[in-house]
């Protein structure tokens, strides 16, 4: 196929300013334009190479997962071995490296420079770059040999396929870069939701969540990750030269487009570095990122290389940990609480114990499911961990310590609030109290998520209030907050008469609210802030949400199968429609939302069913894209539809719009659809 004589050049262009803007998002953490605008010239670049695919290069930033799963991992000699540190565990030990270092080098300790960092909890990786290519990924292994995980290592997104050759100092031919790949604490807690949703085993920490994600044969599962790295340093290195300083060197390595921690300084002396411990150590919960200590290293590279090695480690550095953040104490008890949307979490009552730092008496086990992986017991010695700012979870049981009247923890059949039945069905993991709002403990989370901030807003109607009016029946479901009088108010535990007469003013300025925040208040299974909003979008009022069927409810951004059930089964209850009119009758109001106009959308009207796996976006993407200019995506193929779009693998859709003579459209045909509309 002839290429016309521009194309190639405005690939060129296009992947240029994907990498330029990569690296101004991943290494300087300072975007220049918006992901929306990243998202369109990503788009251009795949449609270009897709429609010649001879423009396609290794390094194209289209080309981070594209291997086929491997069967095992290769070997990787490491040129340079990949050492590991020393460690300390106290100050004093780390007086004693800089004692050391300050007698070997001649000089007094505040005479030296060190760079501190802080110690990534995750695993190490050597990426090798030739001619500013990367080339090659390996991991630590036993520092000698480690394993080839290039094509994993590819669909990490801040690690650059090519490195920036504009920067001051030229590239060295040969460019070996060792750094920390983990997983962020944000991330980490999502893949463990993700986990738990599908019945899968939820990962321990970040570190092995991390090491997993890379060491999978399938770089899709590895690209499905969140995974982040961070450079620390550089191994072999061939015809180039590097600054003769660490910390230029990584000020260097930065230049070059690999991603450095932000944290790392360069101070003097030891104190200096103790006072760096001691300032991570406190901003340690709020850091994004797991670490488990942080790493000195002497600054000045000629002073490195006079220090040398011992053993397998480095004379010139060391990792300062921080005290363990786990504890073992005993198992008292497995109580079980009631969510909002009836829930049943089975909490471990704990001995409190101290772990680092906080006692600890409680800690949520997640469900069923989870205790019977650990094979938990009343009785048990277990194992308790912090991690970072979340809640203590139990890690693992020490069975060597299992008493012999340790008793397995049994599921109730009832609710133990309201004694309704507790129903777990077939392919959930979580188990759920059939109560409904007859239940009080859901009825009072119900009342507390309606009042809460987010939603209602009422200031003052606190959980512990919340707690009194049910259980004194005063109120059963959140309309009756409306009619609570200031007397009924002031006659409860902690409450003066002020504290009545605010929470009236409070309920009344609540009334008074948006469709949006009235959606996510009535806590509707499955619907968030989000999904509320676009709902209160587009419907612009209740009634239609009230009367939607599934179909047209699935026509709204963010709405799939589930979460249009979840609605449509809300709304046919008639006690829930009964609140809802005693909440309107008490004065709750919002303003029309204005719907955005269908028909001046470019594809308003058109009917869209989406098949098959897409390369380039997830369906749900390229179902909110087709959304947002107008499309209607739906489920199933009629003679209605317009197009059927048919990624790979398309099976029985594709199969029926070929019966009814729907036109079918393969993904460039979409991503077309998607770029001459938008
Ligand atoms: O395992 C490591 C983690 C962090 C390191 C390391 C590091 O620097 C921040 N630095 C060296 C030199 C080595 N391992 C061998």
């Amino acid at each position: 196929m002839t290429i016309p004589a521009n194309i190639p050049a405005r690939a060129r262009e296009l992947r240029e300013q994907l990498n330029y803007h990569n690296y101004r998002y991943y290494v300087l953490d300072d975007p220049e334009i918006p992901d929306a605008e990243y998202d369109r010239l990503f788009r251009e670049l795949q449609a270009l190479e897709e429609q010649y695919p001879a423009l396609v290069t290794p390094d194209s930033p289209t080309q981070r997962v594209g291997a086929e799963p491997l069967k095992a991992f290769g070997e990787v000699k490491h040129v340079v071995p990949m050492l590991s540190l020393g460690n300390a565990f106290s100050g004093e030990e780390v007086r004693d490296f800089g004692r050391r270092i300050a007698e070997k080098l001649g000089l007094a300790e505040d005479e030296i420079d060190f760079t501190t960092e802080p110690k990534m909890d995750g695993l190490a990786i050597s990426l090798l770059y030739e001619a500013g290519v990367l080339v090659r990924g390996a991991t630590r292994g036993d520092g000698v040999t480690g394993e080839d995980v290039t094509q994993n290592v590819r669909t990490i997104p801040c690690v650059p396929l090519r490195l920036r050759a504009e920067a001051q100092r030229p590239l060295p031919r040969v460019l070996e870069v060792r750094g920390e790949v983990y997983m962020p604490k944000a991330g980490f807690e999502a893949l463990n939701e993700r986990q738990r949703a599908a019945g899968e085993k939820p990962f321990a920490n970040p570190r092995n969540a991390a090491a997993g994600s890379l060491r999978q044969l399938d770089p899709k599962v590895t690209a499905s990750r969140p995974l982040a790295m961070f450079c620390y340093g550089v191994g072999q290195v061939e015809d180039g030269q590097l600054p003769d300083r660490h910390s230029a060197i990584l000020a260097q390595l930065k230049d070059w487009g690999l991603r450095v921690c932000p944290e790392i300084r360069t101070v003097r002396g030891i104190d200096a570095c103790l006072d760096y411990y001691r300032d991570i150590g406190e901003r340690r919960a709020s850091l994004p990122y797991e670490i488990d200590g942080v790493v000195y290293k002497v600054d000045r590279i000629d002073q490195q290389e006079m220090l040398g090695f011992v053993s397998r480690a480095p004379r010139w550095a060391i990792a300062h940990k921080f005290p363990a953040q786990e504890a073992l104490t005993r198992l008292l008890a497995i109580d079980i609480q009631v969510g909002r949307t009836g829930a049943i979490t089975p909490v471990a009552r704990l001995e409190p114990v101290e772990v680092g730092g906080v006692t600890v008496t409680n800690a949520t086990l997640h469900n069923q499911d989870e205790i019977a992986r650990m094979d938990l017991r009343v009785g048990d010695t277990v194992v308790v961990y912090r991690a970072g700012d979340v809640i203590p979870k139990v890690g693992s049981v020490v069975l060597l310590r299992r008493p012999p009247d340790a008793k397995p923890f049994v599921m109730p059949t009832h609710c133990p609030v309201c004694g309704s039945d507790i129903i777990r069905l077939e392919g959930q993991v979580i188990a759920r109290c059939s109560g409904g709002l007859y239940c009080p403990a859901q009825r009072k989370e119900a009342i507390k998520h309606f009042a809460s901030r987010r939603a209602m807003d009422i200031e003052g109607l606190g959980e512990k209030l919340v707690e009194q009016l049910v259980d004194r029946d005063l109120v059963h479901d959140p309309a009756d907050l409306y009619a609570l009088t200031v007397e009924q108010l002031a006659g409860l535990e902690r409450m003066a008469q002020k504290s009545a007469e605010n929470l009236i003013s409070a309920l009344e300025k609540s009334k008074a609210t948006s469709l949006g925040r009235f959606l996510f208040a009535l806590g509707i299974r499955e619907v968030g802030e989000t999904t509320a909003q676009s709902l209160a979008q587009h419907f612009g009022d209740l009634q239609p949400i009230e009367e939607a069927d599934l179909e047209t409810l699935q026509s709204v951004p963010d709405v799939g199968p589930i979460v249009a059930n979840s609605i449509y089964t809300f709304f046919r209850q008639a006690h829930n429609l009964e609140v809802i009119d005693k909440l309107i009758a008490a004065g709750i109001h919002w303003p029309k939302v204005e719907v955005k106009a269908a028909e001046v959308l470019p594809l308003a009207g058109k009917v869209i069913v989406l098949t098959g796996s897409l390369q380039s976006m997830s369906r749900s993407e390229a179902k909110k894209r087709l959304q947002a200019l107008g499309a209607k995506v739906t489920g199933s193929v009629s003679k209605k539809t317009d197009w059927v779009i048919a990624g790979e693998a398309a099976g029985s859709k594709l199969k029926k719009a070929q019966e009814l003579g729907v036109e079918v459209l393969d993904e460039t045909g979409l991503l077309n659809l998607l770029q001459q509309q938008g």
